[in-house]
């Protein structure tokens, strides 16, 4: 199995401590760093193949050459650890347990893009980490890694944490600039993008927790070490978050060449009680579902869209054939409910109607022209939304329906689930 190195010590008692961090080699890269133009640094992180690790996969260093030169305002950086996606929590473990790894990435990057200033956005819930991260964040302020005069080099570089109200919207770049300005986390239209017109319209990179801390591995090791990690232009070590029915979830460092297969059955230790899969959520809630046949398809960005999905935050929702897809589109969609920020009508309507609509089939009242509405519905959400929370939510309603309409049917017809469930997760 793949030797980590983002998630190295993370079960080490003390390992989130600045003390143990430097004791293991940490801030070396920046020291490297600090050597290096940033013209430099953006170019290895270009060579590497960085892609950012929230959703899109965008390349890293490509956002970061966006950031204009010539313009005479401030620059930031904002780190997006409003990680709220259904069943991720992979930038849960890096904030409590390798806190370090991302100040000295935020520094670095800093540096890379011209920024003095960066805020980590964290998610509201995530009340317990704030503490734990100021007390660690004050004391690499006190021994010269952020703040004024980096390590006696001139640069300056703060970095604050802010927390959010727990807004999954927030997550979206354009709304978590406009929840750090103070305004309801509501998504901005695009473009202007954020990289060029951000947080106090000054040009403002937003990353992903995970994305900034490869940035010292790769700075400290190489980009071709980076570069030779997993499939052509999906490289790098990867966190997958692995959850539902499997019998060992939890988060596995891996290379994207790895297969669904290994990751269930290998890392995860297979589906519980032996049961059959019936099947999996790639990328977090917002991506459509595959089925067993795609099992052995590499878990990257491009194996993903090709197999009909996407990577998206690399959260594997695992499903055995006690599970009924009904069910599952109107759990998610209660959560895509709650949680649009209302902005844009198709998105704000449109996912009560969803909801309402799978709440009938579910209590028994279905009708047959039920799977119709849905589809026309998701049709009128789908692409018509500022960002991509639209498509989100239409996601476990088209691909449940693609893949299982005769459990729709069925379920109309009857009035009953046709899925024998010996278990009942706790009704939305
Ligand atoms: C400058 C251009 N910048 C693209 C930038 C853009 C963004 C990135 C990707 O997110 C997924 C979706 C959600 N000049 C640019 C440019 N950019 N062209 O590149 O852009 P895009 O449009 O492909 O994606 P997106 O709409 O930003 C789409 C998921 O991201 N998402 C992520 C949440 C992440 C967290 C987290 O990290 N904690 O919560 C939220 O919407 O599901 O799959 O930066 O500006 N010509």
């Amino acid at each position: 199995m793949f030797e980590p190195v983002l998630t190295k010590y993370v079960n080490e008692p003390g390992g989130h401590t600045l003390d143990f961090y430097v004791q293991h080699g940490g801030y070396q890269a920046l020291k490297t760093a600090l050597g290096m133009t940033p013209e430099a640094i953006v170019d290895t992180v270009k060579k590497s193949g960085l892609r950012g690790r929230g959703g899109a996969g965008f390349p890293t260093g490509l956002k970061w050459s966006f950031v204009p030169k010539d313009n005479p305002k401030p620059k930031y950086l904002c780190v997006n650890a409003d990680e709220s996606e259904p069943g991720t929590f992979k930038d849960h473990v890096l904030l409590e347990r390798n806190p370090h790894l991302l100040f000295e990435g935020c520094v670095i990057a800093c540096r890379a893009i011209g920024a003095r200033t960066c805020y980590i956005y964290i998610r509201g819930e995530f009340y317990h980490l704030q503490k734990q991260m100021e007390a660690e964040l004050a004391k690499a302020r006190q021994a010269g890694y952020v703040g004024k005069n980096i390590l006696g080099s001139g640069e300056d570089c703060d970095i604050w944490i802010h927390r959010g109200a727990g807004a999954y919207e927030a997550g979206e770049e354009t709304a978590l600039i406009e929840s750090l300005e103070g305004k309801r986390a509501q998504p901005r239209l695009k473009p202007p993008f954020p990289a060029v017109v951000g947080l106090y319209g000054c040009p403002t990179v937003v990353n992903n927790v995970e994305t900034i801390c490869n940035v010292p591995l790769i700075i400290e090791k190489g980009h071709e070490w980076f570069a030779g990690i997993g499939p052509d232009k999906n490289t790098g070590p990867k966190l997958f978050c692995v959850s539902g029915h499997v019998k060992k979830p939890g988060v596995y460092e891996a290379p994207m060449d790895t297969t669904l297969r290994q990751l269930i059955y290998d890392y995860a230790g297979g589906i519980r009680g032996d049961r059959q899969l019936k099947a999996v959520i790639p990328g977090g809630s917002s991506t459509p579902v595959l089925m067993p046949d795609k099992l052995d398809t590499h878990l990257s960005f491009d194996g993903m869209v090709a197999a009909g999905s996407m990577l998206g935050s690399a959260a594997i929702i695992v499903m055995d054939e006690t599970t009924s897809m009904v069910w599952v589109a109107k759990n998610l969609t209660h959560f895509y409910k709650h949680e649009s920020c209302g902005k844009c009508t198709p998105c704000r309507e449109g996912v009560d109607w969803l909801y309402k609509i799978l709440d009938k089939i579910e209590r028994g009242d279905g009708e047959p022209r039920d799977v119709e509405l849905l589809l026309s519905v998701c049709d009128n959400i789908g692409g018509k939304t500022l960002c991509p929370f639209g498509d989100a939510e239409i996601a476990p309603v088209l691909s449940t329906i693609q893949h299982f309409r005769g459990e729709y049917e069925t379920y109309i017809r009857t009035g009953e689930s046709p899925v024998q469930s010996d278990f009942r997760a706790a009704e939305p």
